[in-house]
């Protein structure tokens, strides 16, 4: 019997334990696992049986943490990896070779696009950056080498809404993969491969784990694709193990992912009403504001508008900088998804490594301030955003 999504969060993946009865999944705190005999190990090895190896090739905490992101994402199978820059690599050095074409969206997380952008190319793999959101513009942009379409929905930080059904079409008619960062959302708000996409990737770090104390990622997909990956990308060419306690504490986190995510798209939604209306904020994007520009494509494809919101002050980066430095309930930190509402500064901290003009060229103005709205109470969080707009003002008068 295949349970509903929010019990498969409780329950997916894991089960009591066979020897002791223990609820909760233990913690495989092992680097390898003893064989029976010479033939076992051998069968192991060679794939004729399934069993654990060595923990860089997999771990029952993985597992655990695989079944369930991938039956939550309705993929075939998952691969658990040290972080989502982890995940990361291992899909984009599993799927791509010297000579193939990635096309990807303007506006990525900094360092999948450092990735990309200035990485590949020392490894003969090209890159074509563009605005995703023009599709007829996507399908001139695929050349005979484009091997992967690469987006994040919404884009971090610029929020800008990739058309998942549209780019799935345009990469399967040219033989491609859509991948989809996934992370901004969560399995509850948005489901990619109902849509078409081919690989969905997750920074576990952020909402799938919730609590802000683990790095870690997990990508899933196709079982055929998913075995590669963790043969090749995970195994060989990164190394980028999850940890079993990191795995143990993710697995303990999933478990609330469809009370507490709700919860924060709900306040998201009131504290984006509240910058709506305030006189110092010149912009505010968030999917589910009638003003957003995609709003009704984000309400095709996402089930809640999400918990992520950018905004533009009128006084730009030096207004910017005086909110996030003069809020006392938000925690001026990078990240995002815990429960802590976060603000931070994309053009000097996680978006850093861009130079200006590719700043500009993603979209991303360096008066743009992003903010990750978390699980307090929503009065309370609007009050201190209230004290730090006019905090500023008195402040700018002053200046
Ligand atoms: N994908 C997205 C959309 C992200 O936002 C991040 C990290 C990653 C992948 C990488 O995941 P990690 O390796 O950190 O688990 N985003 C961060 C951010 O926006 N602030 O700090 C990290």
């Amino acid at each position: 019997m295949t349970y509903k999504f929010d019990t498969q969060c409780v329950h997916l993946g894991t089960h009591p334990d066979p020897e002791t009865g223990a609820l909760a999944t233990p913690i495989y705190q092992t680097s390898t696992f003893a064989f029976r005999n010479a033939d076992e190990g051998a069968r192991r090895f060679q794939g004729e049986e399934d069993g654990y190896i060595y923990t860089r090739l997999g771990n029952p905490n993985h597992t655990a943490v695989e079944i369930k992101v991938a039956g939550l994402e309705g993929a075939e199978a998952g691969a658990a990896a040290a972080s989502g820059m982890g995940a990361i690599s291992a899909v984009l050095w599993t799927a791509l070779k010297g000579g193939d074409h990635v096309l990807a969206g303007n506006s990525l997380y900094g360092c999948t696009y450092s990735l990309i952008s200035h990485h590949f190319p020392h490894y003969g793999i090209e890159s074509t950056f563009m605005d995703l959101t023009d599709l007829d513009a996507v399908r001139r942009a695929m050349k005979p080498n484009t091997k992967m379409i690469y987006c994040e929905s919404p884009s971090n930080p610029t929020m800008a809404i990739a058309d998942l059904e549209g780019l799935a079409r345009i990469a399967h008619e040219g033989g491609a993969i859509l991948v989809v960062d996934n992370t901004y959302c969560s399995p509850v708000v948005q489901r990619p491969i109902e849509f078409g996409a081919d690989v969905v990737l997750h920074s576990a770090t952020k909402y799938l784990n919730g609590h802000g104390d683990v790095i870690a990622g997990v990508a899933v997909g196709k079982r055929d694709f998913i075995e590669k990956l963790k043969m090749e990308g995970l195994k060989d060419m990164t190394g980028a193990t999850l940890s079993p306690f990191d795995a143990y504490l993710l697995l303990r986190g999933m478990k609330t992912l469809h009370i507490r995510v709700p919860r924060h798209c709900e306040t998201a939604m009131k504290v984006a009403q509240f910058l709506e209306k305030r006189p110092e904020v010149e912009h505010v994007w968030y999917p589910g504001l009638e003003s957003f520009p995609q709003r009704e494509l984000a309400a095709k494809q996402m089930k809640y508008f999400g918990a992520m919101i950018a905004i533009e002050l009128k006084g730009g980066y030096e207004a910017g900088k005086r909110l996030i430095n003069s809020t006392k309930l938000w925690t001026l930190a990078v990240s995002l998804g815990d429960a802590e509402s976060l603000v931070q500064h994309p053009a000097s901290m996680t978006h850093s490594a861009l130079s200006d003009d590719e700043l500009a060229a993603a979209g991303i103005s360096k008066g743009l301030v992003r903010m990750s709205v978390g699980l307090e109470d929503p009065d309370d969080l609007i009050a201190d955003l209230k004290q730090a707009l006019e905090a500023q003002a008195v402040a700018g008068i002053r200046a």
